[in-house]
């Protein structure tokens, strides 16, 4: 059974802490395919207008085209929809394209303890495995204890078991407008060079 894996996020903008995390489970899991969805509208936050969801998704791509001998595509699905992108719709979906494939989510523990409030999450946690990074090691027993309860109701919760990279897209957004801090340590210089050549995130 071929295992396909999916990496959702909003992505403003994509960061190391995305990208070591998505090859670790790349290769942790040793996924046939890697399908990267950005979000359009995400179910639970407001992005600045001023970044595109089309400069989203070219920022992921610029990010991940040096993996070529990975099979990792980014997908434009729940860009072209006009509507809010729930995981469970888009799950949904994929499912229906990988009738006979197993299917792996990949979620930062951040999003993993918020899951509950998830649209039909009850319903989500029958249509795939969810693979949960520590993006800290504060919160790993929350974690802990979290998995231990969906495990209980039937989910599959499986633990990438990484090494946290702390950083986050609210932080580097910060960092980009007061030009203050070692970003290359935070973004591929790809990803870096697209933001700068756009002046993205300095005026917001
Ligand atoms: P974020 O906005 O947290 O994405 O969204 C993550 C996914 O959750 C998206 O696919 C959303 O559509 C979905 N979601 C959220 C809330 C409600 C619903 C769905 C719903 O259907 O109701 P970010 O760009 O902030 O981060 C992307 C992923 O990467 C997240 O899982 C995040 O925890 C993780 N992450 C890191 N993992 C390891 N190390 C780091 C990380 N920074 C972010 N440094």
């Amino acid at each position: 059974m071929n295992k396909i894996g999916i990496f959702g996020g909003t992505f403003n903008p994509i960061h190391k802490g995305h990208e070591i995390t998505a090859i670790n489970f790349y290769n942790k899991l040793n996924l046939n395919k890697l399908i990267v969805i950005p979000s359009n509208i995400p179910p639970h936050k407001q992005i600045d207008s001023k970044i595109t969801a089309e400069q989203r998704f070219e920022m992921c791509g610029i990010c991940f085209d040096k993996y070529k001998n990975y099979n990792i595509c980014i997908s434009d699905f729940e860009l072209k929809k006009n509507s809010i992108s729930y995981t469970y719709d888009t799950v949904m979906e994929i499912r229906k394209i990988y009738i006979n494939e197993q299917i792996y989510f990949l979620i930062g523990s951040d999003m993993f303890l918020y899951f509950e409030n998830w649209y039909k999450y009850q319903e989500l946690l029958k249509l795939c495995v969810f693979v949960v990074a520590f993006r800290n090691n504060r919160d790993k027993q929350e974690v802990l204890k979290f998995r231990e309860k969906l495990i209980k109701m039937g989910a599959e919760i499986e633990l990438l078991e990484n090494e946290p990279f702390e950083i986050s897209s609210t932080e580097l957004r910060k960092y980009i407008k007061n030009n203050n801090f070692n970003l290359e340590k935070y973004i591929s210089a790809e990803v870096l060079n697209y933001i700068k050549e756009r002046n993205l995130y300095v005026l917001q």
